[in-house]
């Protein structure tokens, strides 16, 4: 049943064990998503085909993690001269932190520079390992400040919930179809600075694999309305329904339009969305009645003043849109493509890998199809096996020829490969004995094969 439609982005359920991954070059994967011509972009599941079945239930987002983190940039900027700007050490300590966090938690990061003001800045950009390259679903918020203050809402609080929902990936070890891609912006607050400069650099060809941004930028204002992008339906619908569903009523937010860093990705035809707290707009009678708070005051009174501060966030706001911004990510992440019954090949008995010894191999016997591989071979691999930096894979096709899937590596001291890597394969006949070859070339450290598997 073809459910690609404008108006809901049908959603896929968790898959099998064997996680869905393409080991993604870092940051710069992604070709722009272009609908068909004249009409506006928008979030679809490209492959239309498949059933939707129930989503993934997104983890909630633990509110004193988020206020930990934003603990940690208040300490950050009142330890350099009391800012987190562009320019100034404050951003750059910003970056180590959140950095040091991703990489802990297994992302692939990536330090991408520019100079603006005659400094250099940084955007951050963390690839979770798994899911469709082709399908990258993004997620970003500016981490600078401005100079006059810490910018603990603005927007300290757009980057420790994402931050904070990443992190809840990588505990929950989740494997959505899509990639998942997470960025924090420099320079935002001097123009857009940061993200416009990646889009920028981003070859033509890379940005139609993003599927959606979604923009995270003062989600916690002290005063808080809750107000949704009114750019891509599928995105704003995702965010409206998931309000419903608490009961929390939500606007469109009309003002934002080119004032936070999902302009440059809407200007490149990506489709966008995002949540938004308030600035400096006042909150009507109209405004308080659904949502509390103070009629005839800012949504935030300090928007760029000093007193952007760690007592500037209203901790309800700030865990509301943390909790709904992992919900779309979960949402849209994950779509109604389930491969073909029948395309699946695998062999799940456990072999076992000599330390620091000969290569061991697992079969998978193709049969019963015509001609060729496909340009786009599923290659499953579960490896359970400390220190995985000592593995060397390949996938063997059956007329013996080596496609490499994994170099070693000496500073890779994660655990485990459990992941799907795409091979091209048109040039080798389908039917016949495949073999994932495993090799661990340095001494301590053991594992086995878990499983292999072909999808077609
Ligand atoms: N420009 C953002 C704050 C901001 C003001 N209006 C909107 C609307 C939507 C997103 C963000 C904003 C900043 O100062 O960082
Ligand atoms: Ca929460
Ligand atoms: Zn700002
Ligand atoms: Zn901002």
């Amino acid at each position: 049943m073809n459910l690609s439609s404008r108006s809901s982005i049908p959603v896929g359920r968790r898959r099998a064990a064997a996680p869905v991954a393409v080991l993604a070059a870092a940051g710069l994967l992604a070709t722009a998503f272009t609908s068909t011509a004249g009409a506006a972009p928008t979030l679809q599941d490209t492959t239309g085909a498949g059933a939707t079945v129930a989503a993934v239930a997104a983890p909630d987002i633990p509110l004193a993690n988020v206020k930990t983190h934003l603990n940690q940039l208040a300490s950050i900027a009142a330890s350099n001269g009391g800012n987190r700007a562009h320019g100034r050490p404050g951003y750059k300590a910003s970056v180590d932190y959140v950095r040091s966090k991703l990489d802990a938690a297994g992302f692939t990061t990536t330090l991408q520079q520019f100079t603006s003001g005659g400094a250099t800045g940084y955007n951050l950009i963390a690839d979770w390992p798994g899911g469709d390259a082709n399908q990258v679903l993004f997620a970003g918020a500016h981490l600078d400040s401005v100079t006059s203050g810490a910018g603990i809402n603005d927007n300290g609080s757009g980057s420790a919930g994402i931050l904070e929902t990443a992190l809840a990936v990588s505990r929950a070890q989740y494997k959505p179809t899509r990639h998942l891609r997470f960025a924090w912006w420099g320079a935002e607050e001097l123009g857009l600075i940061g993200s416009k400069y990646y889009v920028n650099n981003l070859p033509s060809t890379e940005r139609s694999k993003i599927k959606g941004y979604l923009n995270f930028d003062m989600i916690g204002s002290p005063n808080p309305g809750y107000f949704v992008y009114d750019d891509d339906p599928t995105i704003e619908k995702t965010f409206k329904d998931y309000f419903a569903a608490l009961g929390v009523p939500t606007e469109i937010e009309t003002e934002g339009d080119g004032r936070s860093d999902h302009a440059p990705f809407k200007n490149a035809g990506i489709p966008v969305g995002g949540l938004f707290s308030g600035a400096d707009y006042v909150k009507t009678a109209a405004q308080a009645q659904k949502w509390g708070g103070t009629a005839g005051q800012a949504f935030d009174r300090c928007y760029h003043s000093s007193c952007d501060s760690i007592s500037n966030v209203n901790d309800t706001a700030l865990d509301r849109n943390s909790d709904a911004a992992a919900h779309a990510i979960w949402t849209l992440s994950e779509t109604s493509t389930q491969p073909p019954s029948g395309d699946t090949y695998e062999n799940t008995a456990d072999v076992a890998i000599p330390d620091n010894g000969a290569a061991v191999t697992s079969t998978v016997t193709v049969s019963g199809r015509t001609g060729n591989a496909p340009v786009a071979l599923k290659v499953g691999v579960d490896i359970v096996h400390t220190y995985r930096g000592d593995l060397v894979i390949g996938l063997v096709a059956p007329d013996g020829s080596t496609y490499p899937l994994k170099n070693s590596s000496s500073s890779d001291s994660a655990d485990n490969v459990q992941t799907t890597y795409t091979v091209d394969a048109s040039g080798e006949a389908a039917n016949g004995a495949w073999k994932l070859k495993v090799q661990d070339i340095a001494a301590q450290d053991t594992g086995y094969v878990n499983a292999f598997r072909l999808t077609f």
